[in-house]
């Protein structure tokens, strides 16, 4: 029989008996080092795994990923319980700067399957963390279905990403009468809080798009303006106090300005009768910087019944006497329908007509 060499140098230091003692003990240990080395890394590693996951990608882990895995979802929170962790802020699903056009026509059947987690009237929450703000999203509105399209398109990824609880309500005026703004705005205001406790309300003009998901569809401890570096004004506001386009109140900030005027028939004005309406409250406007507040319009032409408004000017010298009386505390209006589309809730009202 051939003798390792090795074998037998060490032979010739350690007695056959105590070096089969040595090996084996060597072998046990080494197999022992092993197993306990492979269970740290397989669950250990796994579970470092799911917790970065359901950070990242706000996913649970499914039954599939094993049994200590599912025990370590289960203990979190069951399925039909409300998650009470807030979430993380800034969102981690924020992809910064958006390309945002307008020449390729939307379908909105496409738009709601990529969009599966919205549900029936334009409503969505996060599933793993708890929404830091509860956000009605309204949109004054007639006869402008094609913009609505693209609206929906950019913003319902755009808003899960910002993790918002949120509902999308489209203030239909009926009717061929002058266009009222800023009373549908005071409208969509009064029936999304009917339906939902919501804490946060953005005014969003239908043809109004950002640039970059930044810029957080949520209210701040000021009325904040979102829309400020438009693609129409060069990327820039066409005046220091203009609070046209996107905007946010908080329902105290909305509540501490009696809503918004309705007595502006027509194009223009009643952003600026907002904007005196904050300011002789004691508040301020908070605006995201020029980069992260870029966004686009649609091109259009002025809307039919919609024609700049004569008396804008006369009514905005007068704000802080008739804001008093006129605002949500004296709005009237009549429903004439609600329609649950999957993307939207649309309310088409009837906002009254015009002092003659
Ligand atoms: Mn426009």
């Amino acid at each position: 029989m051939m003798k390792d060499p090795l074998l037998q140098s060490s032979a010739a230091v350690l007695p056959g008996a105590s070096l089969q003692k040595a090996c084996k003990f060597l072998v046990l240990f080494c197999a022992l080092h092993l197993s306990v080395t492979l269970v740290y890394y397989v669950f250990g590693g796994e579970t470092t795994y799911y917790t970065e996951r359901q950070h990242l990608y706000g996913h649970r882990a499914n039954s599939t990923t094993g049994p200590l895995v599912s025990v370590l979802a289960a203990t979190e929170q069951s399925a039909t319980q409300e998650p009470t962790a807030p979430c993380p802020d800034p969102s981690p699903l924020l992809v910064g700067p958006l390309r945002i056009e307008f020449s390729v026509s939307v379908d909105l059947e496409e738009v709601r399957k990529t969009n599966s987690e919205v549900k029936e009237g334009g409503r969505y929450k996060p599933k793993d963390c708890k929404a830091l703000q509860k956000v009605a999203l309204i949109i004054p509105f007639r006869n402008r279905d094609e913009h609505l399209k693209y609206w929906l398109h950019y913003m319902h990824p755009i808003l899960q990403r910002q993790q918002l609880d949120y509902g999308v309500y489209v203030i239909n005026q009926d009717g061929d009468v002058t266009f009222n703004r800023a009373k549908l705005l005071n409208i969509g205001y009064a029936e999304a809080l009917k339906e939902y406790d919501y804490n946060c309300f953005v005014f969003s003009d239908v043809d109004l798009i950002p640039m970059d998901d930044r810029n957080i569809y949520k209210c701040y401890s000021q009325p904040r303006h979102l829309s400020v570096s438009m693609d129409k004004f060069g990327f820039g506001l066409p005046y220091n106090q203009y609070f046209g386009g996107v905007s946010a109140l908080s329902k105290e900030q909305f509540e501490r300005i009696n809503g918004f005027p309705n007595n502006y028939w027509g194009w223009g004005g009643e952003d600026d009768d907002i904007y005196n309406r904050i300011a002789s409250r004691g508040m301020s406007i908070s605006r995201p910087d020029a980069i992260t507040g870029k966004c686009r319009m649609i091109r259009h032409e002025r809307d039919a019944k919609n024609d700049p408004n004569p008396k804008r000017f006369d009514l905005i010298a007068h704000t802080r006497h008739t804001m008093n009386s006129d605002g949500i505390n004296s709005l009237k209006y009549s429903v004439v329908k609600t329609e649950k589309f999957p993307l939207y809730t649309k309310i088409t009202v009837d906002v009254g007509h015009p002092p003659s």
